[in-house]
């Protein structure tokens, strides 16, 4: 098997201090987490960044400080977020792929995401995939729920995304698809020679589905974004999310990817 690319999700969107306190929301404090999780294993930092009152922004000037900040500390991947919030306007989420990231996520369809609804019509996402393509962004697809592997393969077929293809599947979000083995599984099986994918799950499925990742020749994603707790009742940082994975890894005898061997792995030019 190939190495293990480990994303920490750092920060989220829904997330808050409330929840837990070691939710990284500063560009100095999302700089912190990113050095300590690439430190413990993480290749990528996928990220989410906060206004000054901690709410979830997509704002560019916001982007633009935590990255560099994160680039003084450390040479992990960075992925921003084009999900953003839900209810964001396709240009408020658009913002950070004009600072040209190497990578960033592109959801392939619109779901119910607990009592709201991500909104994600299909001709906005061909257009956030034309502007990512125009800017030399690699497009992770997030993929919530199964039609959204047909959809993202329908973009690369009419031409919208070309080079390397990369998936995550994330698992668990209240409205989108189960985190159990067989959906994993069914995902897998769909996709075409060549392409990679990760896995990302809620709350408490994130252990087992990592696992899965980790045995099935597939990526992990972990982090606060997805899960605050390291077992029940017990809050975690991201790099302790990120070192358990890499533990695991180690005792099923998989190496872990640095940034570098990540890019080769994904078809990045690095920035
Ligand atoms: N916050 C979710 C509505 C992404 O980062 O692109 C969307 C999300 C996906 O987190
Ligand atoms: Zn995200």
């Amino acid at each position: 098997m190939e190495k293990l690319i480990i994303t920490a999700a750092l920060v989220g969107a829904e997330v808050t201090r409330q929840d837990t306190p070691y939710l990284p929301v500063t560009p100095e404090e999302i700089r912190e987490a990113a050095a300590q999780s690439w430190e413990a294993g993480a290749a990528i930092a996928h990220i989410h960044v906060r206004d000054e009152a901690g709410r979830p922004s997509q704002r560019r000037d916001l982007y633009e400080a935590t990255i560099r900040e994160i680039r003084k500390r450390c040479p992990i991947i960075i992925q921003v977020s084009t999900g953003g919030a839900v209810g964001m306007t396709a240009e408020e989420r658009l913002q950070p792929v004009s600072l040209r990231p190497e990578m960033a996520t592109l959801t392939t369809g619109t779901v119910n995401f607990g009592e709201e609804v991500f909104m994600n019509p299909l001709a906005e996402i061909r257009r956030f995939a034309e502007t990512m393509e125009r800017s030399g962004v690699r497009p992770e697809f997030e993929v919530f729920d199964t039609g959204m592997l047909g959809t993202a393969l329908r973009l690369v077929q009419e031409g919208w995304v070309t080079g390397h293809l990369h998936f995550d599947f994330v698992m668990g979000v209240p409205g989108g698809m189960p985190a159990t083995a067989r959906y994993l599984l069914l995902l897998i099986h769909q996709l075409p020679a060549g392409a990679t994918w990760t896995v990302a799950a809620i709350g408490k499925h994130q252990l087992p589905m990592a696992t899965l990742g980790i045995t099935q020749g597939g990526h992990v994603r972990v982090g606060l974004e997805d899960n605050i707790y390291y077992r029940k009742g017990e809050w975690d940082t991201n790099a302790q999310l990120v070192a358990r994975v890499k533990r695991l890894a180690t005792e099923l005898e998989r190496d872990v990817a640095t940034p570098e061997e990540a890019r080769r792995l994904l078809g990045l030019k690095g920035k």
